[in-house]
């Protein structure tokens, strides 16, 4: 396969040139592209340097896929050129995720929905992955009714920016010293909790917040799912974590609930409160799995869990699940 992956000098655009690898993706040749401004650059794939190439130049090339994560201007302007051009397009931003006319896909719930017209393929938020991948196994037994989530998220969801303001912040904290960094959020997040990712819409909510209740009801193929979220910022680099009350039609079994989690793909559950084991994000990082804990039932209404999901943002949350698309494309022969 030829493989774009455009936004290749980004921090989700790196993760995936590193999976693509360590997946032995069937690449045969591979077209690194960012901006204009880094065409000539050096980005490495499986110990090899690969010169970044424009945009014009890698749709010219005519790849068999593109993985796109360069912001979702980039991707509304150049995702049609690159589909126009016969090149299937999966798209980590939010540009496409809720057009009706493109698939929104988490491989382990929906990838059925996947055929040789989809040119562009939508990859869901981060926050919005690893809750679906823990509450889809659940929602076939017991059927999901409403979901109240609050999200503690690693500033690597924000981009590489975000992650030098961090760490600014720290070593100036240590050293005393003046050094410049760059502020990718208006307050400092060292030390500090920002209860405030992307911008604020009308409603109150952040567009953050209304992803996860949007595109879970797309992904999980079923509108009458109830979502309400609150989306935090944490000085946290290693994934994200979520705290999730899901209530159901049906009563539950907690030893089942256990056991669904145990055989769900891509799940893993780490839950045994006597040796105080629980998903962190230490543990979830360059991880592919979704972790899920603490799991109890809410005594304060009936059919209702409470539980905690961590996963690596930027792997299952944006570029493993882009990769497993791939692969799902080409175990179909979809591309
Ligand atoms: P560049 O490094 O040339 O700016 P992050 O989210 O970690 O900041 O990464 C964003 C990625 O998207 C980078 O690789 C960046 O390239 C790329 N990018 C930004 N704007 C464009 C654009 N107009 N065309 C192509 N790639 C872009
Ligand atoms: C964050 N979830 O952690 C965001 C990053 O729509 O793909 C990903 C934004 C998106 O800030």
């Amino acid at each position: 396969m030829k493989v774009a992956v455009v936004g290749a000098t980004g921090l989700v655009g790196t993760k995936m040139l590193q999976i693509l690898a360590e997946r032995n993706f069937p690449v045969t040749e591979l077209l690194p592209v960012a901006s204009e401004r880094s065409v000539g650059k050096e980005v490495t794939y499986k110990g090899k340097a690969y010169k970044v190439v424009s945009m014009t130049d890698a749709i010219a090339a005519k790849p068999d896929v593109a993985l796109f994560s360069a912001g979702g201007s980039t991707s509304l302007e150049w995702a049609p050129k690159f589909a126009e051009a016969g090149i299937t397009v999966i798209d980590n931003s939010s540009a496409w995720r809720m057009d009706p006319s493109k698939k929104l896909v988490v491989p382990e719930i929906n990838a059925d929905a996947l055929g040789k017209d989809d040119k562009i393929i939508a990859n869901p938020n981060c926050s919005t992955i690893q809750m679906v991948v823990a509450l889809n196994p659940l929602h076939k037994k017991y059927q999901v009714k409403r979901v109240v989530v609050s999200t503690y998220q690693s500033v690597t969801g924000t981009g590489k920016k975000a992650v030098d303001q961090l760490m600014g912040e720290r070593d100036k904290a240590v050293k005393g010293s003046n050094g410049e960094y760059p502020m990718a959020y208006k307050y400092p997040i060292d030390l500090n909790v920002i209860p405030q990712i992307d911008v604020f819409l009308d409603n109150g909510y952040t567009k953050e917040e209304m992803k996860m209740v949007l595109e879970t009801k797309k992904i999980m193929r079923d509108d009458s799912i109830r979502v309400t979220s609150t989306t935090v910022r944490i000085p946290v680099m290693g994934g994200h974590s979520e705290s999730v009350n899901v209530e159901f039609a049906n009563d539950f079994d907690l030893n089942e609930v256990k056991e669904l989690l145990k055989s769900a793909p891509g799940v893993i559950l780490v839950d045994d409160p006597a040796t105080a084991q629980y998903p962190m994000p230490k543990d979830a990082h360059e991880r592919d799995e979704v972790f899920v804990g603490r799991l109890r039932r809410d005594e304060t209404q009936p059919n209702t869990l409470n539980l905690w999901i961590v996963s690596d943002n930027l792997r299952k949350g944006a570029a493993t699940n882009a990769v497993q698309i791939a692969e799902y494309l080409v175990s179909k022969q979809l591309l």
